[in-house]
């Protein structure tokens, strides 16, 4: 029986090859990579989980974690990986709008997350860091070999959550074929082969360490080291015996503040690829200059995984996203009416082809209010072509914060402060951060008479926010500026505190 995604993991597995080292210098080949992940798929089966089934995950990083992944693959469950930073309030919506059958926690969050997962009818098993916990010690009596359960392309691998501009976050559906077709695009464009070993230094609950970093390696039959969370000088260690690293813009900004960074460092590498965020012109100029590489920067998000690249051969044009991968429209319109705009002119960045995901989980109005009638997914991101045909972000249309590579939607921010007692209103900003390239702001109108400070607010956030949607400053003013429609000018905002973050320059990690 065929399964769409996993069948291709499996052609291109090399048995006895490394698939993935540890730092703590534990190592797995794709042999153990098949047969740990069809314990498993069989432990997931034996605990009822049946084909549809919603399996989420909130873990830390791990080897084992990411089999849990193609475990969930295999058994033809839908895989939803959870941010480690998300609150319980943050949990409770996910996994009662997810419904999962099990949820998979490590075992220091586990009395937190019982409760709630007990609440909406989900089993409970635990995952460590370090590859024990219940669900493993369930799996060490499984049998390794699996007959994987019968996928379509179009049936659902993972759920993704994105926040919302508006109300809730959504869940992005993405099929086999999304996940498969992207990946195999993404191989072929960055030549990935068997030889490559890349740096896989990003978390493992988003698309970009997930699916394209850990797909790509996968369907190339190529290898990692799976770094906990990103080090510089662990990364500069790594490169001697590494060929690629992709990561954020804030992986390079740390890189090139380093004094290890030369070209001398970096000379086994063969490719650095930076995306989920812009990276500075004045980065990619650095970087080239200390060591000889230009970083190739492509674009992409939850919803539709990757879209454009800069070239693996021809100019790597710093401050662009590249070209439209192969099999992806791409168009750039007039946002309201979705008419395209003149060559060379700005508009909404619109795209279809098989990497643009199902849907919004049971959110068929928001699904349908995201696509034109033409089937192009709306991005909210502006940008143009120019003559060249490489695609410029040149903004963006959503009330959307990056920091880190983290997508905040102040919105949500600005729900919590506004329940903090004292607060009339409040709008949040991301304004210029030289580590994070975004830096989460709260501009803030407190009641007369109300003594409330900095840390009153902050601390208010703290069980209700993840820690990365929380706001470096919060600033008091007496009024937030409005246009004649009522409307909070937030470019105002932006540019008055752009300043906000400069003293921190040179002192990022
Ligand atoms: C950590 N912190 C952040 C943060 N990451 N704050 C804002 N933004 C972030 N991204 C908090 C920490 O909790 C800590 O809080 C403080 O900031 C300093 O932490 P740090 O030690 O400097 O952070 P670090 O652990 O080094 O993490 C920074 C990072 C990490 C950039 C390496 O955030 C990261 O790996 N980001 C990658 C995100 C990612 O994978 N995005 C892809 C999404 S997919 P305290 O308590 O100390 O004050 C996508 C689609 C696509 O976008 O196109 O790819
Ligand atoms: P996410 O919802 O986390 O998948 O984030 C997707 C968003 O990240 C996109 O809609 C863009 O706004 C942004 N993004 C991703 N890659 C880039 C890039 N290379 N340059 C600028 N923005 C990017």
């Amino acid at each position: 029986m065929s399964n769409h995604l996993f069948d291709a993991i499996r052609a291109a597995a090399t048995p006895e090859a490394v698939f993935i080292e540890t730092v703590d210098g534990r190592s797995w080949t794709y042999d153990d990579m098949l047969a740990f992940s069809g314990r498993l798929a069989s432990t997931l089966v034996k605990l009822g989980i049946e084909p549809g089934d919603r399996v989420a995950v909130q873990v830390e990083k791990s080897p084992e974690a990411l089999m849990l992944y193609l475990a969930c693959v295999r058994a033809g469950a839908v895989y939803l990986p959870l941010n480690t930073a998300y609150t319980l309030a943050e949990l409770d919506y996910f996994i009662g709008d997810a419904e999962p059958r099990l949820v998979v926690m490590t075992p220091r969050t586990r009395d937190g997350i019982l409760p709630i997962a007990q609440r909406y009818g989900a089993r409970v098993e635990t995952l460590d860091e370090a590859g024990g916990g219940s669900l493993v010690e369930l799996a060490a009596n499984a049998e390794p070999d699996f007959t994987n359960v019968a996928r379509a392309p179009d049936d659902l691998a993972a759920i993704l959550y994105t926040s919302g501009t508006t109300g809730r976050s959504k869940g992005a559906m993405l099929t086999h074929d999304n996940l498969l077709s992207n990946a195999r695009t993404l191989k072929d464009y960055w030549r990935f082969s068997r030889a490559d070993r890349l740096i896989h230094a990003l978390p493992i609950f988003h698309t970009h360490g997930l699916f394209v970093a850990s797909n790509v390696v996968l369907l190339a039959g190529a290898s990692m080291y799976f770094l906990p969370k990103f080090d510089a000088d662990e990364a500069l260690r790594l490169m001697r015996t590494s060929t690629c690293m992709m990561g954020v813009p804030t992986f390079y900004v740390r890189l090139v503040q380093h004094p290890g960074l030369t070209r001398e460092a970096a000379a086994a590498m063969r490719l650095f690829v930076s995306g989920s965020a812009p990276l500075l012109a004045e980065t990619h100029r650095t970087f080239a200059e200390k060591t000889g590489h230009a970083i190739l920067e492509r674009y992409g998000m939850t919803e539709t995984n990757m879209n454009t690249s800069n070239p693996y051969e021809g100019d790597r044009v710093a401050g662009t996203v590249g070209f439209p991968l192969p099999g992806v429209s791409l168009r750039v319109t007039e946002p309201e009416s979705g008419s395209p705009v003149a060559d060379g002119e700005t508009g909404m960045i619109e795209v279809k082809g098989p990497n643009v995901f199902k849907g919004y989980w049971r959110m068929p109005e928001k699904t349908k209010a995201e696509f034109r009638e033409d089937g192009f997914f709306i991005t909210g991101d502006l940008g143009r072509i120019d003559e060249r045909g490489y695609v410029h972000i040149v903004g963006r249309g959503k009330d959307l914060v990056i920091s880190g590579g983290y997508n905040i939607y102040p919105k949500e921010v600005e729900a919590e402060i506004d329940l903090v007692p004292g607060v009339v209103e409040s709008a949040v900003i991301g304004v210029p951060h030289p580590d994070f390239g975004e830096g989460v702001t709260a501009v803030v109108v407190r009641e007369s008479g109300v003594s409330l400070n900095e840390q009153a607010v902050l601390g208010a956030l703290t069980d209700r926010l993840a820690r990365y949607k929380q706001p470096k400053r919060v600033i008091f003013v007496d009024d937030l500026p409005r246009n004649t429609m009522g409307k909070v000018q937030k470019a105002r905002l932006r540019e008055e505190f752009s300043d906000l973050y400069s003293d921190l320059a040179g002192r990022s990690k």
